[in-house]
């Protein structure tokens, strides 16, 4: 091997020195300006090498600038992604917060609703229960009513049997002379019968007491009878069974009023409002003088019942 290779490098010197010396020929053969030229050939190898390696370093630091705005384009959207993600965080965290507090608001709603809704029930069942009272209670007092009724005739019977009963002792006493007569303490004058009150009631009050004495507030059918009660009455005031209060003015026991006696005072009836009480003036009295006037129902005044003498039996 040894060998080999001393012949193999005797060899390559062998064709170097022959190169050499070809060069050395061909060198010393070529003229000056192609020498010159072969010397410009290098440098503007070397020129384009060393313009390369610019290029190549400029499209480098291209690349690198390049990379690095791409690098801090990068670290802002890494930055603008993290601000996002945090904004967006504190933004869901909010939205829970307010769906919690939404929750919680819709929870008291429901609840407040509820209440209502039972209130409601209360007031329906309330309502549906003073129904039933309201009507029992009209019920009962239409009852009442039918009851007062009945107890009034029996005690208009009861007076009427005690007058009658009175009339007949009355009628032995004298022999059979006395063919009718009033109740004890009872006025008589032509054919009937007046009790003079010595307390004040309201119209509609003073009426009541007469039915139940099977009697009405008197009805003046002359000028004679007027001046019977009047010459009784004395001064006071004194209701008569007169009144328009469901219409035109009619008597009590339905004698005509337009075509019977009366004895209004100047102006009267004149349905007055200013007395401040309510309505006007729907029931007729007797005044001081004896002359009419209506006047407020609801007044207390004295009053004078009337009932037909009752004959003997
Ligand atoms: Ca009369
Ligand atoms: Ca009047």
């Amino acid at each position: 091997m040894t060998m080999a290779y001393e012949n193999f490098q005797d060899v390559g010197s062998d064709e170097k020195t022959q190169k050499i010396d070809k060069g050395t020929s061909s060198f010393s053969a070529l003229p000056f300006p192609s020498a010159v030229w072969n010397i410009c050939s290098v440098f503007r190898l070397l020129l384009f090498s060393l313009g390369l390696g610019l290029l190549l370093l400029v499209v480098v630091g291209i690349i690198g600038s390049q990379n690095s705005q791409v690098q801090k384009d990068l670290l802002m959207l890494r930055r603008n992604f993290s601000n996002f993600t945090s904004d967006t965080m504190a933004n869901i965290q909010e939205l829970t917060s307010k769906g919690h507090s939404l929750q919680e608001m819709t929870k008291s709603l429901k609840d407040e609703v509820e209440d209502h809704r039972q209130e409601l029930q209360t007031i329906r069942s309330f309502n549906q229960n003073m129904a039933s009272l309201k009507s029992t209670l009209e019920k009962k007092e239409e009852e009442l009513k039918t009851e007062q009724s009945a107890m009034l005739l029996k005690i208009q019977q009861l007076v009427k049997d005690l007058r009658t009963v009175n009339c007949g002792l009355a009628d032995l006493r004298r022999n059979g002379s006395v063919k009718t007569c009033c109740p004890l303490h009872w006025l008589e004058y032509d054919g009937s019968c007046y009790w003079f009150s010595q307390s004040e009631k309201s119209w509609s009050e003073a009426d009541k007491v007469c039915q139940l004495e099977d009697a009405y507030l008197v009805v003046v059918n002359s000028q004679e009878e007027q001046n019977f009660i009047k010459s009784h009455k004395s001064t006071f005031n004194t209701w008569m069974g007169l009144t328009d209060q469901n219409g035109p003015w009619r008597w009590l026991d339905g004698t005509d009023y337009k075509q019977g006696f009366k004895n209004w005072a100047p102006d009267q009836p004149d349905n007055w409002y200013g007395h401040g009480l309510g309505g006007g003036e729907d029931c007729a009295h007797f005044t001081s003088d004896g002359r009419w006037n209506d006047d407020v129902c609801q007044r207390s005044y004295r009053w004078v019942c009337e009932t037909k003498m009752d004959k003997a039996s």
